[in-house]
């Protein structure tokens, strides 16, 4: 679908760089271009003119009779020349490199001119509006890259994709957007979809030619129903994974005074933050700081911990590792080496059990204590209900670090799903998703007891319907509206 007017836009940054680009899109891209663009022949009789005032007028007329044979648009070119204000008697603006690209093999899949001028914000500012001058109108945010998806050269995951990668604040971020918005997350949707298409198609055939084609077999139905149902919810768990790379995963780090949960902090932070102290209770309130480990941008939450005084453990500690445990996506659960553990972890497992928020336990300080600190981590419980198995760390020298990272990575990344699939949902991919799994999950316990094939057709459409609205096959114009509302001006 090709929109019939033309849109334009700065699309880089607000500020001073050393060099901006303006875009146009639409039919009326090149026309535009003429009239403001003048390439320069070479630079010799270029300043000749310029010094004596000649082009003026014959530069003048040419454009004013539409017959530029200045500049002919070559797809795919990039040209040196100048921008001058038809307006103000051709007076230059900026010596610019212009790139037209002709449609349909284009971004936008419109024709489409990138002027690549100085990064001045009053230049940038005075091409924009001689453009619009010329009867373009101001793009709205995302609208070159909405227009793609029109016509039909990105799909949504693809576009939205692309708007993960501008906002992506880590390498592994970019490198997952990347991967999305060269369809693989796209291809593993449709992948799902052909295997649904094909059951729907057989199933109503049976319905519609008893005869001739004969009822499936419901075994068969259950096959392919139980192994998209695996792949989606796979697909559906990444969606947590997209969340935590798009707006951080929050770690809280908890455990008894001195466990050396400051000096962690600081280890993973690789400076010094917050006080660590032989003091027990150094750490008054919770702090906050984040930081990249492996690529997954983690805000880290160091806690006053829970201490135990005069034959009870102290409440305002417990009321403060409590509420952030319950704000936390990951909680790490410190555990001295050299001491075993008491009562103070007996309050903390109770907590972590009541709350039933995943977490995993670190020993620390076997710089001193070595193999025997996995010894003090005698509490069976607090093991057992962990992610994974206690990690031997010391904060201090820097030991087990590469673990506990590998720990909070493989955590933020569902295990290995996302790496498999080449991304992760985002929260209108992963609410859809759902959706399907759910419409599945009705067809196989319908399916399972007994019902007619006639009355499973419904919900395998209704899951077709939910993948198709992932890729934006079929979306109405209130989501294409929501989803380019995300993105800057420009892009
Ligand atoms: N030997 C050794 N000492 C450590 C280690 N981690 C922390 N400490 C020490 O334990 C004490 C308490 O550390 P801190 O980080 O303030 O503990 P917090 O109260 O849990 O925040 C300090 O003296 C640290 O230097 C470690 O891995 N090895
Ligand atoms: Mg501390």
């Amino acid at each position: 679908m090709l929109q019939d007017d033309t849109i334009a836009a700065i699309s880089t940054a607000p500020g001073v760089g050393a060099i901006a680009i303006v875009r146009l899109s639409g039919p009326d891209s090149f026309k535009i271009a003429e009239k403001l663009f003048w390439p320069r022949k070479n630079r010799q009789s270029d300043h000749e003119k310029f010094d004596r005032g000649q082009d003026k007028s014959a530069t003048n007329d040419s454009k004013a009779s539409g017959n530029n044979d200045f500049w002919q648009p070559v797809s795919h070119h990039a040209s040196i020349g100048y921008i001058k204000d038809p307006s103000r008697d051709n007076k230059l603006v900026d010596e610019v490199v212009l790139i037209a690209y002709q449609a349909p093999h284009t971004y936008t899949g419109e024709d489409l001119v990138e002027i690549n001028c100085h990064g001045s914000p009053i230049v940038t500012r005075e091409i924009l509006s001689l453009i619009l001058a010329q009867g373009a109108r101001l793009a709205e945010k995302g609208e070159f890259t909405k227009r793609s998806f029109l016509a039909g050269r990105l799909d949504l995951t693809q576009a939205e994709a692309v708007l993960d990668i501008i906002h992506s604040k880590t390498e592994r971020q970019s490198e997952l957007a990347l991967s999305v918005l060269q369809g693989h997350l796209g291809e593993e949707i449709k992948a799902i979809r052909k295997r649904l298409i094909e059951l729907l198609t057989r199933i109503v055939a049976g319905i519609d030619f008893p005869e001739e084609v004969g009822e499936l077999d419901v075994s068969d139905i259950n096959a392919v129903t139980e192994e998209c149902l695996t792949k989606l919810n796979q697909l559906a768990r990444t969606a947590r994974s997209g969340r935590f790379l798009r707006e951080g995963l929050k770690l809280a780090i908890v455990g008894r005074p001195n466990a050396g949960k400051s000096s962690l902090l600081n280890r993973l932070l690789n400076f010094e933050r917050a006080i660590v102290t032989d003091i027990p209770g150094t750490t008054r309130d919770s702090i906050e700081e984040p930081v990249d480990v492996n690529g997954i941008p983690v805000i880290l939450v160091d806690t006053a911990g829970v201490r135990h005084t005069e034959d009870r453990v102290e409440q305002i500690g417990i009321e403060r590792t409590t509420r952030a445990i319950e704000e936390a996506d990951l909680t790490c659960v410190l555990l001295d080496g050299t001491t075993a553990s008491g009562q103070e972890e007996q309050v903390l497992l109770g907590k972590l059990k009541e709350l039933a928020r995943p977490y995993f336990v670190a020993i620390n300080k076997i710089d001193l204590c070595g193999s025997k600190a996995m010894d003090n981590g005698n509490l069976p419980d607090l093991i057992n209900f962990s992610i994974g198995k206690p990690l031997a760390i010391s904060a201090k020298m820097g030991e087990g670090i590469e673990d506990l990272k590998g720990m909070i990575e493989h955590f933020a990344l569902t295990d290995n799903s996302v790496k498999e699939l080449g991304g992760s949902l985002n929260e209108r991919q992963g609410a859809l998703c759902i959706k399907a799994v759910e419409a599945l999950e009705r067809l196989l316990a319908a399916s399972l007891s007994g019902l007619p094939q006639d009355c499973l057709a419904s919900d395998l459409k209704l899951a077709v319907d939910a993948l198709d609205a992932i890729s934006g096959q079929v979306v109405t114009e209130e989501v294409i509206t929501e989803v380019f509302a995300n993105f800057c001006i420009g892009k």
